[in-house]
């Protein structure tokens, strides 16, 4: 696991599976404000990569804000990182819920190509326990993708979007097709 994986064909993708069965550089994951774990996707990423994921956690961070994310080790992931972001809690839709996910996905996006990763696995933020709509989050997700893929010089090249229903691959599918492609 030393080389950065890359897959053909590049660019963003979504598929439906148990994103801890995935092999990336680094899985996203949608933690929570303490990092505390939890449930969801959280609780599935913490079970699958052992108990390493929450020492690393405790010992090098103090929580994190809503709209930032943070890197670990992943343990017995088939990953090189695991990059915890918090999305917000959807209230309304009047309480910057869009921008702040939009900033978790970005942050997410940034520490992944600071520590040279090619391939990412992403779950839907927030549209879980936190209840964001599905289809106001899919546009924010792709969109956060396909700009972090043209960034100049980012070593990133595919992230897949790792949905864990056909419902909500169908969203990601059809948003994705209503976008144009990564220059
Ligand atoms: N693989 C892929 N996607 C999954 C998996 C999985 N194994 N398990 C769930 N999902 P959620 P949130 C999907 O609730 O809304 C936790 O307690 C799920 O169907 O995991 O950001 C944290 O600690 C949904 O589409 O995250 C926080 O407290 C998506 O992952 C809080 O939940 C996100 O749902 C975060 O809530």
């Amino acid at each position: 696991m030393s080389e950065p994986r890359t897959a053909s064909p590049g660019g963003v993708h979504a598929i439906r599976a148990d994103i801890t069965t995935v092999a990336a550089d680094a899985v996203v994951n949608a933690a929570n404000q303490h990092l505390a774990g939890g449930g969801g996707v959280d609780g599935a990423i913490h079970r699958a990569a052992g108990p390493s994921l929450m020492a690393e956690l405790r010992e090098r961070y103090d929580g994190c804000p809503t709209g930032g994310a943070v890197i670990t080790g992943a343990g017995r992931l088939d990953a090189r990182h695991v990059i915890h972001a918090v999305g917000p809690r959807w209230r309304d839709g009047e309480h910057g819920e869009p921008e702040k996910l939009r900033s978790a996905y970005r942050n997410a996006f940034a520490l992944a190509t600071e520590h040279g990763c090619a391939s990412v696995t992403c779950p839907s933020i927030s549209t879980g326990i936190y209840g964001f709509p599905i289809e106001a989050a899919a546009p924010i997700a792709i969109e956060e993708a396909l700009s972090a893929l043209a960034a100049p010089n980012t070593s990133l090249e595919l992230i897949t979007f790792v949905l864990f229903s056909e419902p909500d691959l169908a969203v990601f599918r059809r948003t994705l097709e209503a976008r144009p492609p990564a220059s």
